[in-house]
């Protein structure tokens, strides 16, 4: 039986409570929010499709100085990874050790009706190594995402961890909100986790 997705937001959200976690869009970030609420750890890059691993990377790269244990963790659909695929060339080269992303897919665009993705002709685990991330795996059952989950908390990243999950969707509100709004949410998280570090 397939995991569903609000059933790995859930396991996501409680594995990583206290680390910054970057949303993909569309339903991803508002299952999100209908399971866990508005988090200030949550950053939603909000209609951004194909940017949320980037902008992740950019994060990860600012805070690796200050907080190198602590993993940025990215929540990405297949759909959208595929639209910015080249950011695994740059991750891979630059290997931010705090750099963790899990892809959930459904091998659709299921925010748009479902059309299907070309995820079924990519094997992303094996891209991920070839373009220079330190790991990266599938993950089809529960308990491999709860073993990932610890994995990817502590494994030297920049790591990869695929989620093949079902296409069932909770109903959930429309989310509208000013990027500025989430971006500065964010920040001030941020900046109450670590006073001492420079956070822009
Ligand atoms: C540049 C751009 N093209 C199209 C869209 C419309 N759009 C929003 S979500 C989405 C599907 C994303 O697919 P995927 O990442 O697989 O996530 P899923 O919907 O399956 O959860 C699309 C096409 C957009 N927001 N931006
Ligand atoms: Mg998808």
């Amino acid at each position: 039986m397939a995991i569903e997705r609000a059933d790995v937001l859930r396991q996501l959200d409680a594995g990583f409570a206290d680390s910054p976690v970057v949303l993909s869009l569309g339903g991803t970030a508002r299952e999100m929010l209908a399971v866990a609420g508005r988090k200030g750890n949550h950053l939603i890059s909000l209609d951004a499709m194909g940017q949320t691993i980037s902008l992740a990377l950019g994060l990860a790269l600012g805070l690796q100085e200050t907080r190198p244990d602590e993993k940025v963790v990215v929540v990405e659909g297949d759909g959208s990874l595929i639209m910015g695929l080249s950011v695994m060339s740059t991750a891979g080269h630059l290997k931010p050790k705090n750099l963790a992303v899990f892809v959930l897919d459904n091998g659709v665009y299921l925010a748009t009706g479902g059309q299907p993705t070309a995820a079924a002709d990519i094997d992303m685990v094996a891209v991920a190594k070839a373009c220079g991330w330190r790991d990266a795996r599938d993950v089809r059952t529960s308990e491999e995402l709860a073993d990932a989950v610890s994995w990817a908390a502590s494994a030297p990243g920049p790591v990869l961890i695929r989620v093949y999950i079902g296409t069932k969707q909770l109903q959930t509100n429309y989310f509208l909100e000013d990027p500025a709004i989430l971006a500065e949410d964010f920040r001030r998280w941020l900046r109450s986790t670590r006073p001492a570090a420079s956070v822009g």
